[in-house]
């Protein structure tokens, strides 16, 4: 296996150009050469923060410059989040990640996030935060918290960043991944498909992550929730075939990384999902809930992965 830091953008669009069977053939191969293609790995999500955040992502449901039908909720008590996790190991989990609607924490906000990072390991669960944009010092105490993992998603190409958010930089957003891989936690960054974004911004966007000094552990390819009241409640959906491409040419490029079919699975049928599973994507958000949006329920999952013969792992 090589793990290539030099994709050059013609070839990455290059890939996503063939005839869609070879694309998926050549993924499979890959993912099939690198890990148990039936295994799937599965994490849970809770909102510990909910709402109100200062950024303006036109994604966002929980961005404060936007009329949604959410309700801003304060940072939750350890305890709070202590029971969701017990919760979602009993159902089946193997990691527990817990989002903040922040741009970034404060310093008293970590102090609170690093006990709850202790108690939800202590239960056996893998950890993950996304809690924004890290000052160093910060990042160094997650890890002493023993956090496993963080999630930062680069979420797009830098040009097309600018359309999407203008209250911060992508740069910025590479500055946080750089404090997570110095303080050796792993990392889990990807993006949101279907905003309206050109073949060329996806191409990009998979090219900025795998050209990084080390690949993502994990790597989230959302799609996108298109959530009424935000800016991108209208866009157009994007065609299904081309997100399965984007996770077999993301397969490709990050042979060893944990490829996630992230947010929006709500809304794709068994069979667009199996396909995802076959180009290579090994993991999924579990759980009936993403952050505020609706996630395909337990049961339904763990039928899904029964017919296609795919065990939790
Ligand atoms: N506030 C932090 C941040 O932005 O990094 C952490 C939480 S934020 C909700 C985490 C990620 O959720 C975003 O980077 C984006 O990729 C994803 N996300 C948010 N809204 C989404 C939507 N409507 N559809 C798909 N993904 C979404
Ligand atoms: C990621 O890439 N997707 C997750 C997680 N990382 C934090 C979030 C998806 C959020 C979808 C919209 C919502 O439920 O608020
Ligand atoms: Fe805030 Fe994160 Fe939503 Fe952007 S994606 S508005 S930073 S919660």
């Amino acid at each position: 296996m090589t793990i290539r830091h030099d994709w050059q953008q013609d070839e990455v669009l290059q890939l996503y150009r063939k005839p869609f069977n070879n694309l998926l053939a050549e993924a499979h191969q890959v993912f099939a050469e690198n890990f148990d293609t039936n295994t799937i790995q599965v994490s849970t999500l809770l909102s510990i923060k909910t709402g109100g955040c200062p950024e303006d992502c036109a994604y966002c449901p929980q961005s404060a410059h936007y009329q949604t039908s959410l309700e801003k909720e304060a940072l939750l008590e350890v305890s709070e989040v202590v029971a969701a996790a017990t919760r979602a190991k009993a159902a089946g989990a193997s990691r527990f990640c817990m989002g903040a609607a922040w741009r970034g924490p404060r310093d008293k906000d970590i102090e609170k996030i690093v006990v709850m990072v202790r108690e939800v390991k202590a239960l056996g669960l893998e950890t993950c935060a996304t809690l924004g944009l890290l000052k160093e010092h910060q990042a160094e105490q997650l890890k002493a918290s023993g956090l496993d993992f963080y999630n930062h998603n680069v979420d797009t190409s830098p040009s097309f960043y600018q359309e999407i958010i203008s209250t911060r930089d992508f740069t910025d957003r590479l500055a946080t991944l750089e404090y997570v891989r110095k303080y050796q936690m792993k990392v889990c960054s990807g993006g949101i498909i279907g905003m309206g974004e050109s073949e060329q911004d996806r191409a990009i966007m998979l090219m900025t992550l795998a050209n990084l000094p080390e690949h993502p552990q994990s790597v989230p390819i959302n799609r996108l929730v298109r959530v009424e009241g935000t800016p991108l409640q209208d866009v157009e959906e994007m065609d299904r075939f081309a997100f399965v491409r984007t996770i077999a040419v993301a397969r490709l490029m990050f042979p060893a990384s944990y490829v996630r079919l992230s947010a929006g699975r709500e809304s794709m049928s068994e069979e667009m999902q199996a396909l995802c599973f076959f180009a290579g994507a090994n993991s999924v958000f579990y759980g009936e809930k993403l952050l505020t949006t609706a996630n395909p329920v337990p049961e339904h999952d763990q039928q899904l992965f029964a017919k296609l013969g795919l065990q939790a792992g």
